[in-house]
């Protein structure tokens, strides 16, 4: 009832307020009608059940008490780690037969190409969180196979923090917000994450790798991916031998700065998921070669580490990849609740032909995973949700349970039985999944592996790996990381660490803290490091592939921007398959030399030049009187200076580079000519000009 100190409501006669027709839309004839979840059309979507126009809201009305109450519940708990991703579909295709390794269904046929579904994830943040901190990425993938589905499960980075998983609860919490302030969000960069780290020596070859350009890459489609295990492979006669999986983009990988990386998360918070939804629906497919380190039984006791320590790797220079077949992503999923949060992946899963070592780290996530779906998807049954379905026939005993979708028929759910009916699921020796015979003994005891104890070898092998620009980048993010750590003896004891991976690096460190390096805490080794040889394979920038293919150029055009010039970069972009993206000073547009209104892509406030790997300034000299007194074109400029990248521009837009600061070398391209263009592209697909950060930034 209304009340009655309310003032009187419109007569009744008053036409109601007209919405646009768009935005009020009725079914007509022949159309789906909108309905409840039971069938019942609805004939009013705007308005609930009312006592009067103006009066309360009636308990009765059931379409807006439906409606309201799944909206509670559209929410369900988020993974506790790797809660935010991004997922896409596609296939994956191998070269040639591996049944001289495996005898994997998917792994034998050329032509046969079997559907996958992936999905990348930072670690800590939650669901909502940024896509660029300084972080792991999931390289989950879901292999759709005729014998069931295989998950390959992996990260970007080739080893683990702990070597236990018993620890990972610990190393979890350790980096998520810290319990009692609820921050920070999706950041190592605190005292809980460094004082478990710092009393953790095993992490430290992960810290090198975390603290590398890896943990912030310019692009999911340009990420490397480990399955980071020893697996098996099994073949049909029963020969096993063991692998460690590799993930290899055909475009090859690159990072951001961290710079960038800070300002990115800013600009764009969806920055990857954005990137990688985009690409694919340009046609742009990402790739990625799937390959295996083999190695035989008998060579694994000649390593000099352990095989089952999740902590260490084998240099591709000891043990080549063979790439057995390619990953392509083409398809953006349909709906991301449904498919990129539903999709529950299980190291568990997974076929004849693959088996699984005695990694301590692996035999405890074999657990976790199914546990941890039933509570995140409700119960036993999440296996039926289509993105988890396998895509083979699947019949079993199992029945009932929370979400049970499908309807079983018959009275037999069990067996032997005598009165089953005929095709009822039965064993199947044969063909069936059968665990390796690995010979196991030993006593029952809780202790770490004397073979697991070297935990600094490995991290002076990547640090000692890296090139001079890298190493800098692992100084300066340990720094900077530190520096948020007010507890002064975390940082000393982490100095200490520091000293065993590589002395420079620990005196890098210490005076980028403004630290005596003599106050690093004294850590005694259970393990002597060694000086192996340095993998070059494990630098990115020493295998950066040279190319503009599947990177973004961004050209900033103004009124009376030359229109030749931007058709012929636009072409020579084109040619290179870069994507290209224009910005202008007001979305309505520029008007080019040839009085064409060109439209661009973003306003200049709204596109910044970190969204672009190499940039552009076609400006007239008309323009300049506004653009140097505009400090969104001022930081477009000099932040792609400061960010190494290439630069090209106009001769008219000097003025602009003088007020960005910007010191011209061979990274500032001016576009004086067709030749010119050509020279521009030909330096923007060297990528970053490493040689100029030394001049711009200092460690720390
Ligand atoms: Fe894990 C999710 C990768 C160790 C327990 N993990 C999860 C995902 C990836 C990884 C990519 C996200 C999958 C998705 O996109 O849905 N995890 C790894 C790697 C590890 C690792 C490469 C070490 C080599 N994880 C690990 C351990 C445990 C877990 C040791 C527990 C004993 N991981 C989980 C989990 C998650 C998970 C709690 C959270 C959500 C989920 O599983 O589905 O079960």
């Amino acid at each position: 009832m209304a009340s009655k100190k309310s003032p009187p409501s419109p007569p009744a006669a008053a036409p109601s307020p007209k919405l646009p027709a768009e935005t009020h839309q009725t079914a007509v004839e022949g159309e789906q009608h909108l309905t409840t979840n039971h069938g019942l059309p609805i004939s009013d979507n705007q308005n609930s059940l009312k006592s009067g126009v103006r009066g309360a809201v009636l308990l009765e009305d059931f379409i807006l008490r439906e409606k309201i109450t799944h909206f509670d519940h559209e929410r369900i708990p988020e993974r506790i780690v790797h809660a935010r991703g991004s997922g896409a579909h596609g296939f994956f295709q191998p070269y040639e037969s591996a049944a001289d390794i495996t005898e994997a269904g998917f792994l034998q046929d050329p032509k046969k190409k079997t559907e996958v579904f992936a999905r990348f994830s930072t670690v800590a943040g939650g669901a909502g969180s940024v896509d660029l901190p300084r972080d792991v990425r999931g390289f989950a993938v879901k292999f759709y196979t005729e014998q069931g589905n295989f998950d390959l499960v992996g990260n970007n980075i080739p080893v683990f923090f702990i070597q236990d998983a018993m620890k990972f609860p610990d190393v979890i919490h350790a980096v998520k917000m810290e319990p009692d302030r609820g921050f920070p969000q999706a950041a190592s960069a605190h005292a809980t994450f460094w004082d478990f780290i710092s009393l953790t020596p095993e992490s430290m070859h992960m810290i090198m790798w975390a603290m590398s350009d890896r943990a912030i890459p310019r692009s999911l489609r340009m990420i490397e991916g480990f399955g980071v295990h020893t697996f098996r492979f099994i073949t049909a006669e029963g020969m096993s031998r063991f692998v460690k999986f590799h993930w290899r983009p055909t475009i090859g990988s690159a990072a951001v700065v961290w710079d960038e990386a800070i300002k990115i998360s800013g600009a764009d918070p969806d920055f990857h998921r954005r990137d990688l939804w985009e690409a694919i629906e340009r046609g742009d497919f990402p790739e990625w070669e799937l390959g295996v380190q083999v190695i035989e039984e008998s060579q694994a006791a000649e390593l000099d580490f352990d095989l089952l320590d999740p902590t260490k790797l084998i240099p591709e220079e000891i043990i080549p990849i063979r790439m057995l077949g390619k990953m392509v992503l083409n398809r953006n999923p349909d709906n991301h609740f449904a498919e990129t949060e539903q999709v529950a992946y299980c190291p568990s899963h997974i076929v004849p032909g693959i088996g699984f070592s005695d990694d301590p780290l692996l035999q405890g996530r074999l657990f976790s995973y199914l546990d941890t779906q039933l509570s995140r998807l409700g119960g036993p049954n999440f296996h039926q949700i289509p993105v988890n379905a396998p895509r083979c026939p699947f019949a079993n005993n199992q029945r009932d349970g929370l979400r049970q979708m499908q309807v079983h028929k018959g009275r037999v759910a069990y067996e032997p039985s005598q009165i089953s009916p005929p095709g009822a699921p039965r064993e199947c020796p044969v063909h069936g999944f059968r665990t390796h015979p690995e010979t196991e003994t030993g006593e029952k005891i809780r202790k770490r592996s004397e073979t697991f104890a070297d935990h600094y070898s490995q991290a002076r092998l990547f640090f000692r790996s890296m090139t001079p620009p890298e190493q800098n980048h692992i100084a300066s993010a340990l720094a900077f990381e530190l520096a948020k750590v007010e507890v002064v003896k975390i940082r000393e004891l982490m100095l200490g660490h520091l000293g065993h991976i590589d002395a420079d690096l620990q005196q890098t460190v210490a005076d980028a803290l403004g630290m005596p390096v003599k106050n690093s805490a004294k850590v005694q080794p259970a393990v002597s490091p060694r000086d192996l040889a340095p993998s070059p394979s494990l630098s990115l920038i020493g295998k950066d592939p040279h190319t503009l293919k599947g990177r973004k150029a961004g050209i900033l055009i103004t009124d009376g921007a030359d229109a030749g010039q931007l058709a012929a970069l636009q072409a020579a972009f084109k040619k290179e398959k870069a994507a290209v993206e224009l910005i202008a000073p007001k979305i309505g547009g520029a008007t080019t030399s040839d009085g064409t209104l060109v439209e661009p892509h973003h306003s200049l406030s709204g596109g910044p030049s970190v969204f672009f790997d190499t940039v552009v300034i076609l400006a007239s000299e008309a323009a300049m009187g506004d653009l140097v007194r505009e400090a969104a074109a001022v930081n477009w400029v000099r932040d792609a200076f400061g960010h190494l990248k290439v630069i090209g521009y106009s001769p008219e837009a000097v003025p602009l580079l003088e007020a960005a600061g910007v010191e011209l070398d061979d990274g500032t391209i001016a576009l004086d000519g067709a030749k010119a263009i050509k020279g521009y592209v030909t330096t923007a697909k060297g990528g970053r000009r490493w040689e100029r950060e030394p001049s711009l930034r200092s460690i720390g």
